[in-house]
């Protein structure tokens, strides 16, 4: 699967392609504009979010509601549409604008900052929809949860299957966060931030659930699941680390203390722990996947930071634009869409994927393989 996506965050609208989805996947176009809606959400969003309505239009590659196997066009229009804006020269520290600018030769740092706001995930979510529907016909779902904005954590973090019909039900909260407590507590901070002109960061857990043994690989270093899945979740705007489950936290353990025993019954191998978060050399163990990543403040601060205005030289406070005070929630969910795409890439490379109905017989004839383990 290979996808690209074009636009703006002022332009006229965002655009993707997306290569390689099997024939005769049914296509759920609510399903698509709700998870749109999902990522719009969030308490620290700018009042942006009250003006657009994201909604996807499809314009090639399915047909009465299936897929055909071609490329599948898909287009959001942008509501917040700019035209004929001044000239932007001073940039904000921790945002694109200045090497984005020396690098491309701009002088008006907007052609660099229209194209790096995060604006852009929404496309990736409405393609993260479309991975998101093909897993499911394979009994794999993805959640999220949010498990710490500005430094305040959330009890519930370093999921272990022990709390997943709580993460599945994240969205009942304004952050995303399913600890009553800090969820409170989180609302408060970034409102008193808000009010002083500053932002906020954060981190999230995304969780994988019915994955199957076997995907990815451990026989190249660009064949690891795990390899994949930093890639995908870093190229998130903001995303400053990336953990598979226990992350950082295992350089500083003994290894009897790290690595998840493997049992046996008549129903097959089982584990009881899952700090490996479902990956062990580069390849799924059957265990859930389990991604942890941090993000870094929104770098457009109302009160800004010191900067150069690259037209003078001269010293200048940074560009102040309209923007999110925190985009943890939102983030979360893209987390989710970025992770769907890598699962559902490798679904169709193990089980290769002209039409659903091929899968289906491979995936069939795998299980019963496994049975034979
Ligand atoms: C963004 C700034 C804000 C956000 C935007 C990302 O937009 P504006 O500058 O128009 O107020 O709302 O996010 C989206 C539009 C979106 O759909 O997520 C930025 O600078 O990255």
């Amino acid at each position: 699967i290979r996808f690209l996506t074009s636009g703006e965050s002022h332009g006229v609208q965002l655009t993707g392609i997306v290569e390689g989805i099997p024939a005769n996947l049914e296509i759920d176009l609510d399903f698509i504009n709700n998870e749109l809606k999902r990522r719009q959400k969030g308490f620290g969003r700018s009042e942006r979010m009250s003006i657009e309505m994201d909604e996807v239009n499809i314009l090639s590659g399915v047909y009465n509601g299936l897929t055909t196997g071609n490329p599948i066009g898909l287009s959001i229009a942008n509501r917040g549409q700019l035209r004929g804006s001044t000239e932007i020269t001073r940039p904000r520290p921790g945002h694109a604008d200045f090497s984005g600018a020396i690098k491309y030769n701009q002088t008006n740092i907007r052609n660099i900052l229209e194209r790096a706001s995060a604006r852009e995930t929404a496309m990736r979510v409405a393609i993260g929809s479309i991975c998101k529907l093909f897993l499911r016909r394979f009994n794999i779902e993805i959640y999220s949860h949010v498990i710490e904005i500005g430094g305040i954590k959330s009890k519930k973090t370093l999921y272990s299957g022990t709390f997943l019909d709580e993460i599945k039900n994240a969205d009942a909260s304004p952050v995303r966060v399913i600890d009553k407590k800090a969820e409170s507590d989180i609302l408060g901070e970034i409102q008193k931030t808000s009010e002083t002109g500053d932002t906020l960061g954060g981190s999230i857990e995304i969780v994988a659930n019915g994955v199957p043994i076997g995907l990815g690989s451990h026989i190249s270093w660009n064949g690891k699941l795990d390899g994949k899945i930093a890639q995908a979740i870093m190229s998130i705007p903001g995303i400053k680390s990336v953990e598979i489950g226990l992350g950082y936290e295992s350089c500083e353990r003994y290894g009897s203390e790290v690595h998840d025993e493997i049992f046996y019954d008549g129903n097959g191998y089982y584990r009881i722990t899952n700090n490996a978060g479902g990956i062990e050399g580069g390849i799924s163990n059957g265990e859930d996947i389990i991604v942890r990543c941090a993000m870094k403040p929104i770098p457009t601060l109302k009160k800004p930071l010191n900067s150069v205005d690259m037209l003078t030289k001269k010293v200048a406070l940074a560009q102040v634009e309209r923007s999110d005070v925190c985009a943890v929630p939102s983030a979360s969910i893209v987390g989710e869409h970025m992770l769907g795409i890598v699962l559902a890439n490798e679904m169709v490379e193990k089980f290769g994927g002209d039409s659903i109905e091929e899968m289906d017989r491979n995936f069939k004839a795998y299980i019963n393989y496994l049975s034979s383990r």
